[in-house]
């Protein structure tokens, strides 16, 4: 049955139904009736596995082709009309060209299958931040995690209304996951989304990277607001009193880890807390106080498994426990749960690796679990899930991190001197490539703002929109830093803690926001004193304090060269403040 009278929608589903001609549709309303029916299926044909539903009750797994693992940056393109409008950074094809190209793929493809029409809010419903979307795909696990990761179902109608157009068009099929015929494809002018022979994650769940990020990104351009790869989070000390920081970070950088990170006991037994608001995305505007608010426009966290244990992310793994799919992890056969690398230190003897190959988790050098194998989990399970994460206001920033992976260079945390230079000290982050994406790791590459992969226009009129979002804010605007968890020894180890332990930089950079801390000026921006980092119960001196912060003259004026070919690419779209900026940091290392 229909769910909706709004004709723009009827108009798009009737073209697309003519165009991939599905044996059936099927209307998700979200009622707990239908997703049972639909897990049940998928269960029964094998697509999902049921885990013990005593130890993981609700939980499922799900294994993708392991040709199939991660997003694919080589096969995501922006088709704006114009080629100059998706920038140098990002793939184009002209609209015309790609709409034809994949109509043929699109052709026909559902023809023995069902076709599901799931109607999304990003944000919460209700919220004037948030945006609807109605994905049709193929696939029960799409359905399943788009249950996960946004609210779903015939609310969302209500939210878009009987007249309104502005809903994004979301297609996809897992047509025969033929990875030569992979496309992610976004048509920002068209608020439309068409992806084709993948099965996984980021590919799929069109609601978030597509949706969130690449098309929220061209449309926040041109209503004044920002879509953002970032986390949320708020910091209560013992008053009370809750202050909230956005940070971005490249992929499978520890964005979900800082979000729902564990206070150290010094902080902890003095009162402090830490409320997660969210994991991956932030979605930006200005409110009517002047200030910069925000929102978490997802309703789940599709989160790393490797690496996650009850110490590094407790909170984590506590919301992983209940109702959570589980993408490419490795099968315990002897209870049916799962496990990964970085769980514990028992791999299970009797097992199935994430190809879905017998595995003993000893005699191999085989991983159980993919690098990039994932949770979806809901954001109600987080023990620390904040009690703003569904306000339709979102919260205030106090402050802006970006951070990266760099074995060199970067210190342990500086502050930008304003908000110009911190515009630009976030379009010259770089950082290591990770499994999150296929393709080499731990490479190092130029990541503005960590949205490299996901800035659905010209990376310069990108930064531009950040200059003015500056000028909008004003004195009320965000303070902004850059952290750096990952510098390594001489031996290739992480020398800064990490995880909790970040909180002892997160206070710093919040008492900065208050104008309670100190600085030191460096040609890079402000530093904290050394004794400023509180190190009270951590086994670290303060000269490796120190060699954290120190900033290497001659590595930076190597960056610099790197950071001017970069902007190079950019050409006369470079706003000339950010040039200006690089040059002002090249004659500070002299
Ligand atoms: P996406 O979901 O891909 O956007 O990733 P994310 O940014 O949320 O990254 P996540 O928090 O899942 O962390 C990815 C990896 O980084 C995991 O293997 C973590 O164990 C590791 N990691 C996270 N935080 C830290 C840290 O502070 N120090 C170190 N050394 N590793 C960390
Ligand atoms: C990322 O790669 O940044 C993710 C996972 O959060 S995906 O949804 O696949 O993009
Ligand atoms: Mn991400």
């Amino acid at each position: 049955m229909e769910l909706t009278k709004n004709p723009n929608v009827l108009k798009w589903l009737e073209e697309m139904t003519a165009l991939v001609k599905p044996a059936k549709t099927v209307w998700i309303d979200g009622s707990a009736e239908q997703l049972k029916a639909l897990r049940d299926e998928a269960i029964a044909t094998g697509e999902m596995e049921e885990l013990n539903q005593e130890k993981l009750p609700g939980c499922l797994l799900h294994r993708t082709r392991p040709s199939d693992v991660a997003r694919v940056e080589g096969r995501t393109f922006i088709c704006s009309r114009r080629k100059e409008d998706a920038g140098p950074t990002n793939n184009w094809e002209d609209p015309k060209v790609m709409y034809e190209k994949l109509g043929k793929l699109y052709d026909g493809v559902m023809k023995d299958r069902t076709m599901y029409v799931i109607p999304y809010s990003m944000g919460p419903i209700g919220s004037e931040f948030s945006k609807v979307g109605v994905e049709l795909t193929d696939s029960i696990y799409v359905v399943l995690n788009m249950d996960i990761m946004t609210r779903m179902g015939k609310d969302a109608f209500k939210q878009l209304g009987d007249e309104s157009n502005d809903f994004v068009r979301g297609l996809h099929s897992k047509a025969n996951i033929d990875e030569n015929e992979r496309y992610i494809c976004h048509f920002p002018e068209d608020n439309t989304i068409w992806s084709i022979n993948s099965a996984y994650g980021g590919n799929v769940l069109l609601g978030k990277k597509c949706f969130a990020l690449r098309i929220a990104s061209y449309q926040g351009k041109n209503e004044g607001w920002m879509a953002e790869h970032m986390l949320i989070l708020g910091i209560e000390n013992p008053k009370g009193e809750v202050k909230y920081i956005c940070a971005a970070f490249p992929s499978a950088c520890g964005k979900t880890n800082l979000a729902m990170l564990i206070p150290p006991e010094i902080y902890k037994k003095k009162g402090y807390k830490v409320w997660t608001v969210g994991d991956d995305i932030a979605w930006l505007r200005q409110g009517p106080d002047g200030r910069l608010w925000a929102i978490n426009p997802e309703n789940g966290f599709f989160g790393v498994a490797p690496g996650t244990n009850a110490k590094s992310n407790f909170n984590a793994l506590e919301s992983t426990r209940k109702n959570t799919i589980f993408t490419n992890v490795a099968h315990n056969l002897d209870d049916n749960t799962v496990w990964w690398e970085g769980l514990d230190k028992n791999p299970p003897k009797h097992a199935v690796d994430w190809k879905g190959n017998p595995w003993d988790g000893t005699a191999s050098t085989e991983k159980g679990a993919h690098p990039n194998s994932r949770f979806t989990a809901p954001a109600i399970n987080c023990p620390c899930i904040s009690p703003e994460f569904n306000n339709p206001n979102g919260v205030p920033i106090s402050a802006i991190v970006f951070g990266g992976r760099r074995a060199k260079t970067a210190p342990l945390v500086y502050q930008a001197r304003d908000w110009q230079h911190g515009v630009f000290v976030g379009s010259i982050m770089a950082s290591e490539t990770t499994a999150a994406a296929s393709g080499a790791v731990g490479v190092v590459r130029r990541d503005p703002m960590a949205m490299l992969p996901f800035c659905g226009y010209h990376m310069g009129d990108y930064f531009g929109h950040w200059l003015e979002m500056g000028k909008k804010l004003g004195d009320k605007a965000p303070k902004i830093f850059n952290v750096n968890w990952f510098r390594t020894d001489d031996e290739g180890h992480f020398i800064w803690p990490g995880f909790g332990d970040n909180m002892r930089v997160l206070m710093w950079i919040l008492d900065r926001c208050e104008g309670k801390a100190d600085a030191v000026e460096t040609p890079i921006g402000y530093e904290p004193k050394p004794e400023d980092i509180n190190l009270e119960g951590l086994d670290l001196s303060l000269d490796t304090l120190k060699g954290l912060l120190d900033v290497d003259k001659p590595l930076w004026k190597e960056d610099v060269k790197g950071i001017r070919e970069f902007y190079g690419k950019f050409g006369d779209r470079l706003p000339k403040e950010l040039a200006d900026e690089l040059n002002k940091l090249d004659k500070n290392l002299d």
